[in-house]
């Protein structure tokens, strides 16, 4: 069983696309191991995005993610980052697969709906920044 992060970014937050997101997790058989809506500030976006610290997009990105509540939750199953990442499509909306998220309700490259985690080292990481151990269920 593998576990990896996903982030309903604020651009979908705010167009009531959190039911439609997590019912393509649910539907694809990944399971909801935590799941929580909260608002990140400024220095709490660039702790999550710290990899991306010396990209020219960094400033941008860590605003746009600190603009409005996002919702993150643990997905857990076999190869969960892999399907995670598959739902979603490709980074750059315009260049996203038919049938995946990003395709679907991304705007932009930035305002992309959705995050997942890119590796089990990045997953460790992403998981413990948002969850205490109690938050996560057992299963
Ligand atoms: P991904 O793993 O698909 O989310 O994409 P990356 O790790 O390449 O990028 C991290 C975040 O930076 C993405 F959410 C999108 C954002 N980004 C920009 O805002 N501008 C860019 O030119 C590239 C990425």
């Amino acid at each position: 069983m593998e576990q990896t992060l996903a982030i309903i970014k604020p651009d979908a937050v705010e167009r009531n696309l959190v039911g439609e997101i997590l019912k393509r997790v649910e539907e694809a058989g990944l399971r909801i191991a935590a799941l929580k809506m909260l608002k990140l500030s400024k220095e709490e976006a660039q702790g999550f995005y710290y990899v991306h610290r010396e990209r020219p997009f960094f400033d941008s990105l860590t605003d746009f993610m600190s603009s409005g509540p996002i919702v993150v939750a643990i997905l857990q199953g076999e190869k969960a980052i892999e399907r995670w990442r598959s739902l979603m499509g490709a980074t750059d909306p315009a260049k996203a697969e038919e049938g995946t998220i990003r395709k679907a309700f991304g705007l932009n490259v930035e305002k992309n709906s959705v995050h997942g985690s890119d590796s089990p080292e990045s997953a460790a990481y992403e998981i413990a920044y948002f969850f205490s151990k109690v938050e996560v269920v057992n299963s």
